[in-house]
């Protein structure tokens, strides 16, 4: 201890150069580049333990929908030659062991206060400095604060009447408890079909005594046809790993053999039949992109839809549950496309029933089990696979307060406003990474982390050497950035989904699409371009 230390009051802490709010793969990545910068930093994460995502989502069968070859950091070439991903599509645990590993390499633990949750962060006009409040009741100064909070961190329970009177036991996939559950024995109901559900519905199955599945919507999903990693194949990307890189950062999605540049409409009826056939069989997301106008032409879309649909009456033995796990009624890839093992072929074992809420709402939980207008399901536990409150939820849950006083929920109340989806007028040194307007969930989410990151620490760097010591976006650079977001967006068949991206999930949200659909290699161009021309569309002061 310093004498310094010794001699300050108790409460008062140092002035820091930046907090970090999260140590998921963000705050991680943001932790290692600030040290690079000599910037006092410390980060906060509401966990026990590094991960983020991965360290919440601890379900059965949770699993990255991004393959892990990809789905991994690229700045360090040592940590992409040395680490062994073990299949090809990361369980939630292998994608845990990475994060720590990757704390522990770079010695990021130090600078982490775990089991502490950011409450306030208040900016103070006198001092141009960041007040952050934890759970822990300590208030810490800062000259930057940066969220790196993830988009899908704040689970989102239904408000179903009669819920907290469930006597069995209730679990939310996005906040899994960390001791084993074992299903065996028991009628389990799974409410819910997005992701999260279509990845723990199988193995919840293949425990439980009886499974019901509480639909309200059906899902498109595609098969991951998951494997074990071959050698070959991880020597050949380890091999070619910058080039690859490279070729994700220019892509649209970010994810290399994913873009399509043919649109369905200029094909015969076969080779579009083809093409569709070559995406199944090779598996995943790449789906989404089956077309370049699928997410623009009805027509386009519709004719991927009945490929899909043919594939689920061919899987699902009754015609009944088939046609209900057909998707109606909105443009596929418009609701987060899933990946599965097994989903479709769970429904033909006899202890699994699809209970089709939407024609049969759901009424009330008692404490024995699932009331619908159809008839009661007596359930022993009840799995609520029911989403986030989706890229805007984790921001708003902190007590953001900018300068005039300014809060984020007033700012926020009619949707996101911000500039590249990056910082935010009214709220200076503040940052987010793949904050809403940025395509952080439409793209490869890592790449997108790294690249926000990058941008960052440059700009932080380019503030500190200038002796800048304040930056913040004008209003009009972001009123045309939010405008230039929802444009892009409606000229999409994305705004025709009931979806998260949309808001549309959470009552009362407003509906906005919130990720910038213009393509990340775009997105990074524009980044690139407001930074070169001595950070475009900022104010920066001293
Ligand atoms: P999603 O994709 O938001 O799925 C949530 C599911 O829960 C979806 O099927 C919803 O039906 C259903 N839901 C939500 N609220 C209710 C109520 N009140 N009653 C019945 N059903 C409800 O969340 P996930 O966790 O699966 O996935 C999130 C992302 O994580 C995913 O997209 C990947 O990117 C990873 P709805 O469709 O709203 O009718």
């Amino acid at each position: 201890m310093t004498s310094n230390q010794k001699t300050r009051p108790v409460g008062i802490r140092p002035v820091l150069d930046t907090v970090v709010v999260g140590a998921g793969f963000a705050g991680l990545y943001q932790l290692y580049k600030l040290r690079q910068l000599g910037l006092r930093t410390i980060v906060f994460e509401a966990g026990g333990d590094v991960g983020g995502t991965w360290y919440w989502n601890r379900y059965p069968g949770a699993r990255c929908d991004v393959e892990s070859m990809a789905y991994s950091y690229s700045f360090s070439e040592e940590l992409e030659q040395e680490w062994v991903w073990a299949e090809r599509y990361a369980s939630q645990p292998e994608i845990l062991k990475y994060a720590r590993h990757v704390a522990d390499r770079f010695d990021l633990k130090k600078d982490i206060q775990f089991n502490t949750r950011v409450l306030k962060v208040t900016f103070e006009e006198s001092s141009h400095r960041w007040s952050v409040t934890t759970s822990k009741n300590e208030t810490f100064r800062a000259r930057f604060v940066i969220m790196a909070l993830g988009c899908l961190s704040s689970p989102h329970s239904p408000s179903i009447p009669g819920l907290e009177t469930f006597d069995g036991n209730c679990y939310h996939t996005g906040f899994w408890p960390h001791k084993k559950i074992d299903f065996t024995g028991q009628k389990v109901g799974v409410i819910g079909t997005g992701s999260s559900a279509t990845q723990a519905i199988p193995l919840i199955a293949e425990q439980a005594k009886h499974l019901t599945i509480f639909q309200r919507t059906a899902n498109f999903s595609i098969p991951a046809w998951n494997k074990p990693l071959a050698k070959e194949i991880q020597q050949q990307w380890k091999d070619n790993y910058r080039k690859l890189r490279v070729e994700a950062q220019q892509s649209s999605s970010g994810i290399i053999n994913m873009d399509s540049d043919q649109n369905a409409t200029d094909l015969t009826s076969s080779q579009q039949q083809k093409e569709l056939e070559r995406r199944w069989k090779y598996g995943g997301l790449i789906m989404w992109n089956a077309f370049a106008d699928i997410m623009k032409n009805h027509d386009s879309n519709d004719l991927v839809t009945a490929f899909v649909h043919k594939k689920i009456r061919e899987v699902v033995k009754d015609p009944a549950t088939a046609d209900l796990l057909c998707p109606r009624n909105y443009p596929l890839g418009s609701k987060r496309l899933c990946v599965d093992t097994n989903y479709y072929e769970t429904f033909n074992r006899p202890n699994v029933t699809l209970a089709d809420i939407k024609s049969h709402p759901i009424k009330e939980i008692t404490a024995t089990g699932i009331e619908t207008s159809e008839g009661f399901f007596k359930l022993d536990s009840i799995v609520l696979a029911t989403g986030f409150d989706a890229m805007t939820g984790p921001m708003l849950n902190i007590d953001v307060r900018g300068s005039d006083g300014t809060l984020l929920t007033e700012r926020w109340a009619e949707g996101p406003q911000t500039y590249l989806g990056i910082s935010m007028a009214k709220f200076p040194n503040l940052f987010m990474i793949t904050g809403p307007g940025s395509p952080s969930v439409l793209s490869n989410v890592l790449l997108a982390i790294e690249q926000h990151v990058d941008w960052i620490t440059n700009c932080l760097q380019y503030m500190t050497e200038n002796k800048f010591s304040l930056i913040e976006p004008t209003d009009e650079a972001e009123k045309n950035w939010v405008q230039h977001v929802n444009e892009v967006a409606e000229d999409t068949l994305y705004i025709y989904g009931d979806s998260w991206y949309m808001g549309a999930n959470i009552p009362g949200k407003p509906r906005v699409f919130m990720p910038y659909v213009g393509g990340a290699d775009k997105y990074r161009d524009i980044c690139e371009h407001v930074s070169q021309n001595k950070y475009y569309g900022f104010s920066v002061s001293n």
